[in-house]
């Protein structure tokens, strides 16, 4: 028998497998990683799992009758036909052809939104993308489920793209530690969500830096639903809100510094413009509209919407005024209906009390929501594959994927625009799983019955993978060479090749160049190389870029034996928006007036009634009382696994109850429902149910119930639930934000509980389709 250790990285972590045979048995964390993270532990049950794809596999369907829309796709016992490799791509190849000629690219969707893999040449998207452009283009997405509100509505308000400098160049954890006297997180500071970052961190260093924070003294206030969405060791004060109140609490802590005269008027003069505006609404003197009238928004009047006494209230908004605070707006927060204000107002509240741009103060959105937030930043990016250009300028906001699929042609408002969707005959999948991520999966399931032709590369058989009518057979991280790193983490690693590829599934560059070959554009999509040339070559221009700044990194040889290298010129003692306080004439903001914008003229000129011009107080779909659907259902991101990803692995089982994901409830409500622990239930939203397994626990807010992402989607009990393994998107609604982000809204919504009565169906997502015969790996 042999026995061998590889360093793998994985989005959640970098580890080693253990291999013996051929086959993973084992994951182990790196001995220098502080708290590794026990996702790890879902790899080995994952990678030889029996629902890995194993051949390319046609639906029968399709084959037979052709392309076209079918309402069966995705049916419980649709089968597929599996097919030898040239046959498959001479299939695809020929579909692409006739899609391209009779429609134009626009026609395919090449959105594909997801995480796939840590590997940053192997990355699925930036794949298939330099592919789709190689053949005449595409129709993108634009944004992501993770913060799409936030996307949009930054530049707006401070004039930069927020995921470049907002998110990544926040202060580290280590000036937090020095400066920060008090953080007010709304959302929580959730350890397991620190487990993730896109391209995974070296080491799991959040946990440890949010402890040493509270042990040097840092006060912690966490505003959540949950009390547990801050770290064992960390002291933090849980304010309970009610789920999607934050604004209004928001708007009471300035209304406190306002009439306190605790507002700091000067930086608000000298760096903000609408101040007045705002003051004004939030003292009742205007309403939304700057119409005279409107209702005080006094810390009673947010208790009342919020549950958070006004005394606690009062309280918090002279500490914030007196300490060095940092505002933190977790994503989770804007991951709503109306998801753009907490964030807008999480800044004004900021502005206020005049501490942007000083160090460990001010305004920040991503601590707790992801581990690279708080790691400090570098200069440099990271290695990667070129996509090319996109000759073709259709888009739709990533979420608005139904809709789209649904409504060719339709209407709908973005940003200030008056867009229509794009008439879409083909759908290309790779790297993602819409059947785990987008809202109302049952609406979903309709939308992708409309194109002629979906395409789906997966590593395994997911409920996506089941829509398509070409399945093409991925390999994993640990059957390829790769290289990962993530920002904020700066340690760049070798990523190589554990064991052979399950069955017959091929690296998506070969899959791409074999397509490209059929279309005759090889040459373009490969440029003469082969993955691993490209490996060396993305490689080469990063440290040659990394060379024009005057850092030194040593060459591919050398890093590849190596395993890892450190990132040099390592920044952390940034402040958000600190050049511009240290000089906001030069360092002028790129908004309309330079300055931070408390009220944007730009957005109250769209004349959107679910958007003003400066932020204020809408309440959600899920603060109307509906009698039939008592509670508010938290959909936050799983302890057990990173999204659908080896999700039937060991670590991520054992959190079941009776193969189904957790929800939990606190006791008054499961006595008021009629449910005990360890119970199945059927959970109803306004767009399905799903079936769940029981946990009590005080450490909810009452009225509040907790099923995270996750569960691959079940739909092949039907009259039982939506889902019967737990996917909350199956009761979810799919609405944007508003007309101004239309980002994903997945967080919350209104359900019921109920005990299932009847025999308890079984769980079948992880089976392989019929026709498609099982594998020995
Ligand atoms: N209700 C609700 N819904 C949500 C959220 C929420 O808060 N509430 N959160 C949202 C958020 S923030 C996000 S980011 C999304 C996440 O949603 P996704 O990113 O779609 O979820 P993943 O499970 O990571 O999907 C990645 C897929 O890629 C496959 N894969 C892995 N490696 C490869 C590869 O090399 N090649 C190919 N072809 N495939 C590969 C995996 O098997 C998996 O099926 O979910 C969103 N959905
Ligand atoms: N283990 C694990 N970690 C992950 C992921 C994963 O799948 N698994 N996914 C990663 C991805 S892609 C992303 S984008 C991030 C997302 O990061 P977040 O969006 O920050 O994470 P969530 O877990 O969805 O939400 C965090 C907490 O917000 C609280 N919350 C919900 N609604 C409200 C509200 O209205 N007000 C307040 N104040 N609090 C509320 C909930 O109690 C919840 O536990 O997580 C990343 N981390
Ligand atoms: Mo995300």
């Amino acid at each position: 028998m042999s026995t061998a250790s590889y360093p793998t990285s994985a989005h959640w972590g970098s580890y080693s497998v253990v291999v013996e045979d051929g086959r993973v048995v084992g994951a182990r964390p790196d001995p220098d990683d502080p708290a590794p993270s026990p996702l790890i532990g879902n790899t080995p049950g994952a990678q030889h799992h029996a629902s890995r794809v194993a051949r390319p596999a046609v639906r029968r369907r399709w084959l037979e009758n052709g392309p076209g829309p079918d309402p069966m796709r995705g049916a419980p016992g649709d089968e597929y036909v599996e097919v030898e490799w040239p046959r498959a791509l001479d299939l695809l190849a020929g579909e692409l052809d006739r899609v391209r000629r009779g429609y134009g690219n626009a026609a395919i969707y090449g959105g594909s939104y997801g995480w796939g893999s840590a590997g940053r040449i192997h990355h699925a998207q930036s794949q298939l993308h330099r592919f789709l452009n190689t053949i005449g283009g595409y129709t993108a997405s634009r944004t992501t489920y993770s913060h799409g509100a936030l996307e949009v509505l930054m530049p707006h308000l401070i004039g930069m793209p927020g995921t470049n400098r907002l998110l990544h160049r926040a202060p580290a954890w280590t000036q937090i530690r020095e400066h920060t006297e008090l953080l007010v997180t709304f959302g929580g500071l959730r350890v397991s969500n620190t487990w993730i970052a896109a391209g995974g961190r070296s080491a799991q260093t959040a946990g440890p830096q949010m402890r040493a924070a509270s042990e040097a003294g840092v006060e912690f206030v966490s505003l959540s639903p949950l009390r547990d969405d801050v770290p064992d060791g960390v002291k933090a004060a849980w304010l309970s809100l009610a789920p999607g109140t934050d604004t209004a609490v928001m708007l009471a802590l300035m209304h406190v510094l306002f009439t306190e005269g605790l507002a700091d008027t000067d930086f608000l003069d000298r760096y903000t413009v609408g101040a007045d505006r705002l003051r004004a609404y939030v003292l009742g003197e205007r309403d939304e509209q700057g119409r005279p009238g409107g209702v005080e928004r006094t810390p009673e009047w947010a208790e009342s919407i919020s549950g958070v006494a006004a005394g606690e209230l009062r309280a918090l908004a002279r500490r914030m005024a007196r300490c060095r605070t940092l505002v933190n707006v977790g994503w989770s927060v804007q991951r709503a209906r109306y998801g753009e204000q907490p964030l807008w107002a999480g800044l004004a509240l900021a502005c206020c009390l005049g501490q942007v741009g000083l160090p460990g103060g001010g305004f920040a959105s991503g601590y707790g929501s992801m581990g690279n937030y708080g790691g400090g930043a570098t200069p440099l990016g990271l290695p990667r594959m070129p996509q090319g250009n996109n000759p073709v300028d259709s888009y739709i906001p990533v979420a608005k994927v139904s809709d789209m699929l649904l409504h060719p042609g339709g209407s709908y408002r973005y940003d200030g625009e008056d867009r229509r969707y794009p008439d879409i005959r083909l759908v290309y999948w790779a790297g993602g799983n819409p059947f785990h991520h987008h809202q109302d999966l049952a609406r979903l399931s309709e939308a992708f019955g409309r194109p002629e032709t979906v395409v789906v590369h997966e590593t395994h058989w997911t409920a996506t993978a089941r829509h398509a009518d070409i399945v093409l057979p991925a390999t994993t991280v640990l059957e390829r060479d790769d290289v990962t790193g993530s920002q904020g983490d700066l340690v760049l690693r070798a990523m190589r090749k554990a064991v052979e590829p399950h069955g017959q599934a091929r690296d998506e560059y070969d899959t791409y160049a074999d397509l490209a070959e059929r279309l005759g554009v090889r040459e373009e999509f490969t440029e003469g190389r082969t993955s691993g040339e490209w490996m060396r070559l993305a490689y080469g221009r990063w440290r040659a870029m990394a060379a024009r700044r005057g850092l030194e990194v040593p060459d591919f040889d050398e890093f590849w034996e190596r395993g890892r290298l450190e990132m040099p010129g390592r920044v952390e003692d940034e402040a958000l928006l600190g050049e511009f306080r240290a000089d906001p004439e030069g360092k002028a903001l790129r908004t309309p007036s330079g300055r931070i914008e408390l009220f944007s003229e730009t957005i109250a000129s769209f004349g959107y009634e679910d958007c003003p011009g400066h932020p204020v107080w809408l309440p959600g779909p899920v603060l109307e009382e509906e009698p039939e659907l008592p509670l508010v259902l938290v959909a936050n991101q799983p302890r057990g696994s990173m999204h659908s990803q080896q999700e039937m692995g060991a670590h991520s089982r054992a959190q079941k109850v009776r193969g189904r994901s957790p929800l939990r409830m606190h006791p008054r409500d499961a006595e008021a429902c009629g449910v005990a622990e360890g119970d199945v239930v059927r959970v109803t939203g306004p767009s399905g149910s799903c079936l769940a397994g029981l946990v009590v626990s005080d450490a909810l807010r009452p009225g509040v119930v907790q099923l995270s992402t996750g569960a691959w989607f079940d739909p092949s009990e039907q009259e039982a639930a939506t889902c019967v393994h737990g996917n909350p998107n199956a009761l979810a609604v799919d609405e944007g934000t508003s007309s101004l982000g239309q980002g994903c809204t997945g967080q919350l919504v209104r359900v019921r509980v109920e005990p299932f009565e009847g025999p308890v169906p079984p769980v079948r997502a992880y089976e392989p389709p019929r026709g498609v015969a099982p594998v020995e790996a």
